[in-house]
């Protein structure tokens, strides 16, 4: 299959910036999927992150602050048979956003979630966010983050998440190998990418020798544990990298039976999401 997934948009993120990695890694899945790119659609919310929108070539919507969440969701709702990939941020999601973060798991809608966490606001300047650590002085914090920072794993398995994976956005073949598994699940998958930002809250970088990797699991009780190695504090502890928890359960789709209708349907991809023009 033919992929065409690069566009001719100026690149702003910082060079070195580990989005670059998170972009090639998603090329890769796609590329390695043999799914045509039409029938992929993506949305963005707003951020460092976000600008992912403009450097692939996939159609979709860049949303408002916090929203991209329950617009991936419309998207399956529209067209049970595309493959919804949503790009976010910790500040996006797990603050403006949290809300739709949770009741994602609830719904279960057929979509991944890619969740580039880099502990702060970066693209307003670094202000905290519910993942920074505590001690962090910024413009907005400069006695230092007093509350503890939350665990989205843990969160995730609390509200009967089917899929979360944690992975590092400097290993492109592991993000790649957990991306795949990733959109290949039936239901909400959530991956967690532990990403450094170059600039803002940079005392909490360098985490990648505390990672491990580990193998698949669907034990609840093993992914509790999983998801408590690390406090998401400090730079001391293990930090578990891999699929932390999948289990099968009926997706959005197969709970509704007009859209069940719909994907048995053999998909056109005129029909599929035409309305939303490709960039390039
Ligand atoms: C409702 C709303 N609140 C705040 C903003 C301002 N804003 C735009 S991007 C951004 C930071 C995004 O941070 P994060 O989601 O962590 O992504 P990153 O830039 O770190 O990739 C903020 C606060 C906004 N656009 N809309
Ligand atoms: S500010 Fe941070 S997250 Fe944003 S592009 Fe630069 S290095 Fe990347």
């Amino acid at each position: 299959m033919k992929y065409n997934l690069s566009t001719t948009a100026e690149n702003t993120w910082c060079p070195g910036c580990p989005n670059h990695m998170i972009l090639a890694a998603v090329k890769q899945t796609i590329e390695k999927s043999e799914i045509d790119q039409k029938q992929f659609a993506i949305t963005t919310d707003i951020g460092c992150h976000a600008k992912i929108f403009d450097y692939i070539n996939l159609s979709g919507i860049y949303c408002l602050h916090g929203r991209s969440i329950p617009t991936a969701i419309g998207i399956t709702l529209g067209n049970p048979n595309l493959k919804v990939l949503t790009f976010a941020g910790d500040g996006a999601t797990y603050a403006e956003g949290m809300g739709h973060f949770v009741h994602a798991f609830k719904h279960n809608a057929n979509m991944t979630l890619v969740l580039h966490d880099n502990q702060s606001f970066s693209l307003t300047t670094g202000q905290p966010t519910p993942t920074s650590q505590q001690g962090y002085i910024s413009k907005t914090s400069p006695l230092g983050v007093q509350d503890r920072p939350f665990n989205p794993l843990k969160l995730a398995l609390a509200s009967n998440a089917t899929f979360v994976a944690r992975t590092n956005a400097r290993d492109i073949p592991h993000m790649v190998e957990t991306f795949s598994k990733a959109i290949k699940h039936k239901g909400f998958s959530f991956v967690e990418v532990i990403q450094d930002c170059l600039i803002f809250n940079k005392e909490i970088n360098g985490k990648d020798s505390l990672m491990y990797k580990i193998r698949d699991n669907s034990d609840i009780k093993v992914a509790e544990k999983l998801a408590d190695e690390w406090d998401y504090n400090s730079k001391s502890g293990k930090i578990p990298i891999g699929l932390i928890y999948k289990s099968d359960s009926t997706s959005l789709a197969d709970k509704w039976p007009q859209l069940k209708k719909q994907m048995n349907k053999k998909s056109n991809t005129k029909n599929s999401f035409s309305i939303l023009p490709n960039i390039n």
